[in-house]
């Protein structure tokens, strides 16, 4: 099965409405975080916080949501001058938050967050229910502990998905950058947590990167922290490349009989990533 072209997969729009958040927050009271939306051929314009070039789109991404820009909430990507140049223009405002300002641009890519609230959540930042204890989706003695933006809390780490087509090498530094990991699956509850997230927020992903590599001297995979696998959810069939298909991967939507399933995979083929990071 073939993974979706950057190009291509730019030129979707992966886009989840407001009524399909408000659908989802209803069917699962539990949900609160936020996942990151991409609308191709649309810019948020007169809001640019910074300017700088880039090679790829991800790397706009990580100096987004990395410590340097804390009032980054989203970025436009426009096509640059020379071939693989890309300008990225991070916003300090939002589509949500100036709607008349977001504006029509062909070849041009917005990329923002939307924020997906409990019902109980919304009044406050933190605090606690009146049963005395922390809302969902957060932590902590006094509740203080939250994921931060664009990533969704499970137990005690928090998740980002994010559809950039990016190589094994590249999405391990991208999860890096923001001081996370590709993501360590130790339970079933946890695998569907991660597809659910992933195939929410890009509905026509195929691969969904993890972090499990080959480990020749092992002879058998393992996670980031060099631990094997203890939960496993191999295709059927797989793994059946080892040394030759040295990176593993999750099936999206687009392969029914096998989602949620695991395969190994050239680590050069690009795909979606799924990182992760303690609370
Ligand atoms: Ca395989």
């Amino acid at each position: 099965m073939a993974v979706l072209s950057p190009k291509k997969f730019h030129g979707i729009i992966v886009i989840l409405q407001s009524f399909l958040v408000n659908a989802y927050s209803k069917a699962n009271k539990e949900f609160c975080g936020s996942i990151f939306e991409t609308q191709a051929d649309r810019v948020l314009t007169g809001h640019v916080l910074r300017t700088v070039n880039v090679s790829h789109d991800f790397e706009c991404h990580l100096q987004c949501l990395g410590s340097d820009n804390k009032n980054c909430k989203s970025f436009n990507i426009r096509p640059g001058n020379k071939t693989k140049n890309r300008v990225c223009e991070m916003n300090y405002s939002s589509r949500q938050l100036k709607p008349n300002d977001f504006k029509q641009e062909k070849g041009s890519i917005y990329y923002g967050s939307l924020q997906i609230s409990c019902i109980d959540v919304s009044l406050r930042r933190s605090g606690k229910t009146k049963r005395g204890q922390c809302h969902s989706g957060y932590k902590g003695k006094h509740c203080e502990k939250f994921c931060p933006t664009g990533w969704n809390l499970f137990k005690n780490n928090c998740y980002l998905f994010n559809d950039f087509a990016m190589t094994w090498l590249q999405a391990q530094t991208f999860c890096r950058g923001l001081k996370g990991e590709l993501v360590k699956i130790n339970s079933a509850e946890e695998n569907k947590f991660v597809w659910d997230l992933a195939t929410r927020q890009a509905p026509s992903v195929n691969y969904i990167r993890i972090g499990l590599k080959w480990n020749s001297t092992a002879n058998d995979f393992y996670w980031y922290d060099h631990s094997v696998p203890v939960y496993k959810n191999w295709a059927p069939g797989e793994p059946n490349g080892n040394a030759s298909e040295p990176c593993g991967h999750m099936y999206g939507l687009s392969s029914p009989s096998s989602e949620q399933r695991w395969n190994d995979i050239s680590c050069n083929r690009t795909m979606g990533t799924a990182c992760q990071r303690v609370l």
